[in-house]
């Protein structure tokens, strides 16, 4: 629910040496987690204004000192090749205190360039959008390959450790807290029968048979802002989640989200379909931008690294939804289970189509 009036947005951005008065506040964007605004100054300047969601990314000096040595980071290397830095990647605002976040009514919140003329998508419509995406994703990486990973605090502990999810998972089945199990008992089933994925890519990291990469884990599509004209991507967004991971897992979150025919809370399953097509554009567009940068282990656990992100999403939905809702935005008390449904959905459709997705991959 986002709450901030316009008299909170001039308490807040007061706290910041911006020329101008706050003229306007508006709701902005579709994300689960933080709540984000639309500022408009008297002189027509334009901010992000986001409240982080402290119980998720805490301690928010941790999160933020990560969020800014990414972000001032890409702008060096966007500089270096000659692109727009204050375009093509995030850029913090500093407050009058030199700090990268302020406290207002004992909420953490922070200012961003506002990114303008550009679109992120829910859904795909047309496939060269996806396309696109894959190249903002690869590239992203490319860039960030010369990051010093230990410069990175792990901001949410055990992010896509599937293994621990699972487990998390089942104590909240067992508790049952608000007595919501009866309703999902297929759901819970379908969950529970596949527990043999749950080890395998945690277990290959662990074994070192794939590399632990700087990664951005949460490989959403509208965390890619397109120019609302060309539609060409423009920047990789929403990086409080850059921590060491796994490749395998961002490409697969990207497939949950793209290769999904219909909306991520779409109550109608008939309309939802795991779009292979997508998939295929989206490989080929990856493959070929990171090179040799994947090894031949990752590739081979690219289609497997999608169903576990859509079995994990969804585990993870449904968790929220028998915990009484305390992690991701909801509108209706039943969202988190309809959610559930369409990942589960997408997860028989990417079994199904699992041959297929790896002959895809030896194509590319
Ligand atoms: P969440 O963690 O809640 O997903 P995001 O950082 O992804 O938060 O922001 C939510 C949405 O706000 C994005 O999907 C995008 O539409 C929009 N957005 C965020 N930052 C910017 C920016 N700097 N410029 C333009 N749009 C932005
Ligand atoms: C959240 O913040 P947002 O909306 O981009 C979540 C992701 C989930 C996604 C499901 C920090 O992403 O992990 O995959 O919702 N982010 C966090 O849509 O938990
Ligand atoms: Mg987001």
């Amino acid at each position: 629910m986002k709450v901030l009036n316009i008299r909170d947005a001039k308490s807040i951005m007061n706290l910041y040496p911006l020329k101008g008065e706050v003229s306007k506040i508006a709701p902005y964007g579709e994300g689960h987690i933080n709540e984000t605004y639309l500022v408009t100054l008297s002189n027509k300047k334009k901010y992000i204004l986001q409240l982080i969601n402290d119980a998720i990314f805490h301690p928010v000096n941790k999160l933020m000192e990560n969020y800014v040595s990414v972000t001032k980071f890409c702008h060096q290397e966007i500089k270096k090749r000659k692109g727009d830095p204050h375009r093509e990647t995030i850029n913090v605002i500093f407050s009058k205190k030199k700090k990268s976040y302020v406290q207002y009514q004992n909420r953490y919140y922070r200012v961003l360039e506002f990114i303008d003329n550009t679109i992120a998508l829910q859904i795909i419509k047309k496939p060269q959008d996806f396309y696109y995406a894959s190249l903002a994703f690869a590239n992203f990486y490319k860039m960030l390959a010369k990051f010093d990973a230990s410069k990175l605090y792990e901001i949410i502990p055990n992010f896509h450790d599937t293994k621990k999810r699972y487990q998390t998972f089942l104590k909240v089945v067992k508790e049952d807290k608000v007595k919501r199990a009866k309703t999902c008992k297929k759901e819970i089933k379908f969950i529970k029968d596949r527990a043999h994925y749950y080890p395998l890519i945690v277990d290959m990291l662990k074994k070192k048979q794939i590399p632990l990469r700087v990664t951005h884990n949460d490989t959403k599509l509208n965390n890619v802002l397109f120019d609302i004209k060309t539609h060409r991507p423009i920047a990789v967004i929403d990086l409080d989640t850059i921590m060491p991971g796994s490749l395998c897992y961002d490409f697969g979150d990207a497939i949950r989200f793209g290769c999904n025919s219909a909306n991520e809370d779409e109550k109608d399953l008939s309309k939802v379909r795991f779009r292979i097509d997508l998939y295929e554009v989206f490989l080929k567009g990856f493959l070929m931008t990171l090179g040799k940068i994947i090894t031949k282990k990752e590739k081979e656990n690219l289609a497997l690294g999608s169903i576990m992100m859509t079995l994990e999403c969804g585990m993870r939905f449904l968790t929220d939804y028998l915990d009484g809702g305390h992690y991701f935005h909801t509108k209706y008390s039943t969202h988190n289970l309809v959610r559930c449904r369409t990942q589960l959905k997408l997860v028989e459709g990417m079994e199904k189509g699992y041959n297929e997705m790896n002959k895809l991959v030896k194509k590319y």
